[in-house]
């Protein structure tokens, strides 16, 4: 008999996408949560977060992705967009070598207003233009690896990697939580949030304009 799901471990796992704009942040969300790819970047219609819940060791994961509304063009992102953060995917494009000096920037940011224990990733996406690539791999994995980090290039536009890097960065921020002892306290947030696994997007916030405003 299955058991009730009160009973199986559940965690919720807040993840934060950053990087330079047009990297494609809304599109790895978009390809993770719902299977979908846009060819038309607007950042102003986006969601906040939306979250995919997955088995991993048999325990109930929810991954409540964050992503930015567009604020990144305007230096503005705020610190709620930290705060809580368990993950965070440092997105670069393989094809503007710019967008990857700025991960240092990036990281910068992520030390100044995310918690201390923060799993970081770097993510070189759009590998399928591998024509047009400025970035080697190589270097991007020696940077992750002086980062103490891991690294993976994916795609968006053909799904190549996503659900891998969300997984590995999942496994990595499980992992941490479980040597701190933290997951009795998350479990007790998860439970009123929880309805059921496996669900491809159960929640999504929209974007507002009231973001874009806010204070750090
Ligand atoms: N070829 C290709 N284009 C992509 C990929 N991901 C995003 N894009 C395109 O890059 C542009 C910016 O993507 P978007 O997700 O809006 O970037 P964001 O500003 O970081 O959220 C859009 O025109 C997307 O269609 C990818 O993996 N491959
Ligand atoms: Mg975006």
């Amino acid at each position: 008999m299955d058991k009730p799901p009160q009973q199986e471990e559940k965690h919720l796992f807040k993840i934060v996408l950053i990087g330079d704009s047009s990297v494609g942040k809304s599109n790895i969300l978009s390809r993770f949560t719902k299977r979908q790819f846009n060819f038309d970047s607007q950042p102003t219609i986006g969601v906040e977060f939306a979250t995919r819940s997955l088995t991993e060791n048999g325990k109930i994961i929810q991954a409540q992705i964050w992503d930015t509304c567009g604020q990144e063009r305007y230096k503005s992102i705020t610190s709620a967009y930290y705060r809580g953060a368990v993950g965070a995917m440092l997105i670069y494009d393989i094809t503007k070598q710019k967008t990857f000096e700025n991960i240092e920037k990036w990281i910068q940011e992520l030390k100044e207003y995310a918690e201390t224990n923060v799993v970081a990733m770097l993510i070189g996406n759009k590998a399928d233009l591998k024509a047009q690539r400025k970035v080697p791999s190589d270097k991007a994995a020696q940077f992750a690896e002086n980062h103490t980090m891991a690294f993976m290039e994916v795609s968006a536009f053909d799904g190549t990697n996503v659900d891998l890097a969300f997984s590995r960065l999942i496994n990595e921020i499980y992992q941490l939580i479980n040597k701190q002892s933290l997951a009795e306290n998350q479990d007790q947030s998860i439970q009123q949030q929880m309805q059921s696994r496996n669900n491809m997007q159960i929640q999504q916030s929209q974007c507002n304009q009231s973001q874009d405003t806010c204070c750090k």
